[in-house]
């Protein structure tokens, strides 16, 4: 990781030492924020916060303009991101000894706060680009093509941990529902209020999966009853518990963390 404060100076420096201490002072303050963006970009080589700052118009002096340089950064980032993905690169996979056991739980609440839904009444709604907008209860989630994987799942707080998902392969579903393939998003609403999105490209990828079991069982409350989306190639999440709703949309809608200033691609 190189230094944002040292490499991104340069330019500023040149320009006028005032301004460049004064950055500097900004800088320090969002560091965390700013080496969690560029340890996903290429900065050292191509790019420095300086050349970025005159690209976005922003000259890094209060909070308002250093948002405006992160974000612009990170959209940046996500485009660098879907064009360097690799549609048929597959995620490591393990073997059932592997697999981590307790499995960490994570949600933007405690473990007993977990969501308790009702199975027999659940309908999963489809929405937005797709042909077909019936619902789904999970009887006919089931009846769909099921598949298995072992697979590592990546939590941007630092923990990583090894799982078993099986469920309908999400392209599959999508199929199934008609939905436009070409559109840009695929979006998802939750029971606790969490959302989501992916890149048509993630959503289509062979190991992105509409899951129902972990470990060969329903999936318990607290890994995402009754349904979750298992991205094997994305951050943790990127990977929606307890979904209720899915659309298909060109208008990019965004996510809960997404929205706070994680990065929106967030590929692994
Ligand atoms: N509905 C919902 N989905 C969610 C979250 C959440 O708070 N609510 N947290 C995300 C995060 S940050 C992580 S790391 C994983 C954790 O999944 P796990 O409990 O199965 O380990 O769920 C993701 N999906
Ligand atoms: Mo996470």
């Amino acid at each position: 990781m190189s230094d944002p404060q040292r490499t991104d100076m340069t330019n500023a420096t040149r320009a006028d030492p005032q301004d460049a201490r004064r950055t500097r002072i900004v800088l320090a303050d969002h560091r965390p924020r700013i080496e969690q963006l560029q340890r996903r970009l290429f900065l050292r080589s191509s790019l420095s916060i300086g050349a970025l700052a005159m690209l976005s118009g922003c000259n890094l002096q209060d909070n308002d303009s250093l948002d405006k340089v992160l974000w612009t950064m990170s959209r940046w980032n996500d485009r660098v991101q879907a064009w360097l993905f690799n549609r048929n690169k597959l995620a490591p996979t393990y073997t059932a000894r592997e697999i981590t056991d307790p499995f960490p739980f994570n949600a933007f609440y405690p473990e007993f706060d977990a969501p308790d839904i009702d199975g027999s009444g659940y309908r999963l709604e489809v929405s937005g680009l797709v042909a077909d907008k019936r619902s789904w209860s999970l009887a006919q989630l089931r009846g769909l093509p099921q598949v298995s994987q072992i697979t590592r799942h990546v939590c941007i707080e630092g923990w990583s941990a090894i799982g078993q998902w099986s469920g309908v392969p999400f392209r599959t579903f999508l199929e199934r529902i008609g939905a436009d393939l070409s559109a840009r998003y695929v979006g998802f609403k939750c029971a606790d209020r969490y959302y989501s999105s992916l890149d048509m490209a993630t959503a289509l990828h062979p190991q992105t999966q509409l899951t129902l079991d972990f470990r060969n069982a329903p999936l318990p409350a607290r890994y995402g009853y009754p349904l979750k989306l298992r991205v094997p190639t994305k951050l943790g999440f990127k990977n929606p518990k307890h979904i209720a709703a899915i659309f298909v949309t060109n208008t990019n809608p965004g996510g809960y963390w997404e929205d706070q200033g994680y990065n929106w691609f967030s590929g692994l």
